[in-house]
């Protein structure tokens, strides 16, 4: 079994490592387009083109099932991916509105993620149809996902940047929190800090469940094997710098990539 990740550059890899939970045999392939990062203020035909370009090339390499493992690009692209790769499952990442919406007593919910992303007409149906009365605020986050990619997360710029764009969901008095941009998910400690008493939803995990899923249906269909490697296997590409993927992969998930 060989999947296909990407993302805009180190965010997806929060979602890889809940699929090498969930499928430790599986071999994966990750693609970050630090080239062309950030996506978040890109537009949706960019976004869209390099999706596809990235879709490509994954399955050159051998994907039989793509993640993409980015909200903005989820937004924007899937259901183009979808309409392009008939018969290669496409699994999308996006805010846990639902499951937010599930777990807040005070029916007031924060939404963190992209300029894109909240703009986003999947975005504008998702918040309809799982808001279920609460108030949803949202809150676009320009500059994070890049200064999550540069910094070291503990690093004063960051918390800085993270405690402003909190700062309305407390006075909101939000109780639950989602972080919709997979590279939030690495600032997690920085979020609970300026979050006191909020609970953070991450869709990782649910992503690698509907994965594993798929990768399920692929190997009855005689489509896939389960296992391609004994080992956990990971090859990893960048359209930017290979070192600044390489070190945040080591740094943060202790992996070899
Ligand atoms: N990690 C991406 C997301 O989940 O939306 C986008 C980050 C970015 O490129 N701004």
């Amino acid at each position: 079994m060989r999947i296909g990740i990407f993302d805009s550059g180190v965010g997806g890899l929060s979602v890889m490592q809940a699929i090498r939970t969930r499928l430790p045999h599986a071999e994966l392939l990750y693609a970050a387009d630090t080239a062309y990062a950030p996506y978040g203020d890109r537009s949706e035909e960019f976004l869209c083109d390099r999706s596809e370009r990235i879709a490509r090339f994954l399955r050159e390499q051998g994907a039989q099932m793509i993640v993409v493992a980015c909200n903005t690009a989820t937004a924007a692209a899937v259901a183009r991916l979808r309409a392009t790769w008939t018969t290669l499952p496409v699994v999308g990442v996006e805010p846990g509105v639902k499951p937010a919406v599930a777990v807040s007593a005070a029916h007031r919910v924060g939404v963190l993620a992209t300029t894109r992303t909240l703009a986003s007409e999947k975005f504008r149906r998702l918040a309809e149809a799982h808001a279920d009365g609460a108030t949803l605020v949202l809150q676009p986050c320009p500059g994070l996902a890049d200064a999550i990619e540069a910094a070291d997360a503990q690093g004063s710029g960051l918390d800085v940047l993270v405690d402003r764009y909190c700062a309305p969901l407390r006075d909101a008095g939000v109780d639950v929190a989602v972080l919709g941009c997979t590279h939030y998910v690495f600032a997690r400690e920085l979020f609970e800090r300026a979050l006191p008493g909020v609970r953070l939803i991450d869709t990782a995990d649910a992503v690698a469940r509907q994965t594993a899923r798929f990768a399920d249906e692929l190997v009855e269909r005689g489509e896939a094997d389960a296992s391609t490697s004994n080992e956990p296997a990971l090859r990893a590409w960048s359209s930017g710098s290979p070192q600044v993927l390489a070190n945040f992969a080591r740094r943060w998930l202790d992996l070899r990539v």
